[in-house]
């Protein structure tokens, strides 16, 4: 941004917008607060490294395997080991539970607690890295469910609705963070003259009528017949909504992003082409959940075809679910169409 383009009694930083936010709470001790900062941090590094993705000490594989029987990239283990050590040794979490882990991290001994647990996907969409595409870290804040005591996993598995905040950076064309905490979803896109995010998209509608609708249609066979209903309904056949037009990424924070701004809906079903996954592939706990309380906050819905996405309690830190996500009215429609069909 140059000076022509804004005026410095504009300019608002990731951490006044932050800190503006906690004034409203008087009883706030500011670990929330400080919390998020770090992430902002953690989503700096990340970019760092992603715009240098392509130079070979980065790209290659480890080799290894994550959870999710998916190989892990270099950069996913940088991003996730660059959260974990902005975060846990502020005294501000208890714990936290990453998509590329099978199991939650408590805060080691050494280091003081706090009442707060992060849960986060440390780069999704990896697997387009290799070719110079937009990727993301999604995360979301939960407040611990008991008082004092170590931390145990049914602590994590807590439904969407009871998020403190949560939020996203998209590493795109520009880094951008995106967050909530309950009081609308704000914006903000990293100049890299300054090195800080700076408040771009205050208070994100998503805008009406959609324009988009996001999904992998080389999976359509493998779809229920309300799904298939569905996209139907979005291609404009048979009485559906006229004039959308098809984006897919591969990405969710990218996806799931342009329709936030422009309009749309996303949607990963169930399917039946991995029977190990009969419930999609995305993670209630590290995705959907997050993505739908920012959904939720910015006017639109989010559901698993059958119920709100925040409604459902996890049982396991990696559980999959169907996502739906964006436009409210779309979102609903595939409710109706999945209980008339499926
Ligand atoms: P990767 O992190 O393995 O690239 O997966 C990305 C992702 O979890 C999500 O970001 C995408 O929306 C979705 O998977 C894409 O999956 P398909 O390649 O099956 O369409």
């Amino acid at each position: 941004m140059s000076e022509d383009s804004i005026s410095h009694s504009n300019i608002i930083t990731i951490e006044r917008h932050i800190l503006d936010g906690q004034l409203v709470h008087p009883e706030a001790t500011g670990a929330l607060t400080n919390l998020l900062y770090d992430l902002a941090l953690a989503g700096k590094v990340i970019a760092s490294k992603t715009t240098r993705a392509g130079l070979a000490e980065i790209l290659g594989r480890t080799g290894d395997v994550n959870v999710q029987g998916e190989q892990v990239l270099k950069l996913d283990r940088f991003a996730d080991l660059t959260v974990q050590r902005l975060t846990d040794h502020t005294g501000r979490l208890a714990g936290l539970a990453s998509e590329e882990n099978a199991e939650f991290i408590p805060i080691p001994d050494k280091y003081p607690k706090g009442k707060y647990l992060l849960v986060y996907d440390p780069l999704d969409g990896s697997s387009n890295v290799d070719f110079n595409m937009p990727v993301g870290t999604i995360f979301g804040i939960y407040k611990r469910t008991r008082e004092d005591g170590e931390v145990t996993e049914d602590e994590f598995l807590q439904p969407g609705r009871n998020l403190v905040a949560s939020g996203y950076i998209a590493y795109g064309t520009s880094t951008m963070l995106v967050y909530t905490t309950g009081h609308g979803v704000h914006g903000f896109t990293l100049d890299p003259s300054v090195g800080e995010f700076l408040l771009s998209h205050p208070d994100i509608r998503i805008p009406s009528p959609p324009k988009y609708f996001s999904v992998n249609i080389g999976y359509e066979l493998f779809w229920s017949r309300g799904v298939r209903a569905y996209t139907e309904f979005l291609q404009g056949r048979e009485g559906g909504v006229k004039g959308l037009s098809l984006r897919y990424i591969g990405t969710l924070v990218s996806d799931f992003h342009r329709n936030l701004l422009a309009g749309g809906v996303f949607y990963y079903p169930a399917d039946t082409k991995d029977p190990n996954t009969p419930t999609g592939k995305l993670r209630l706990l590290y995705e959907a959940a997050p993505l739908a309380f920012i959904a939720e906050q910015a006017g639109g819905g989010a559901s698993d075809g059958r119920g709100r996405i925040l409604d459902i309690r996890p049982e396991s830190l990696h559980q999959r679910t169907p996502l739906f996500i964006g436009d409210r009215a779309l979102v609903e429609k595939v409710e109706e169409l999945i209980r008339k069909h499926d």
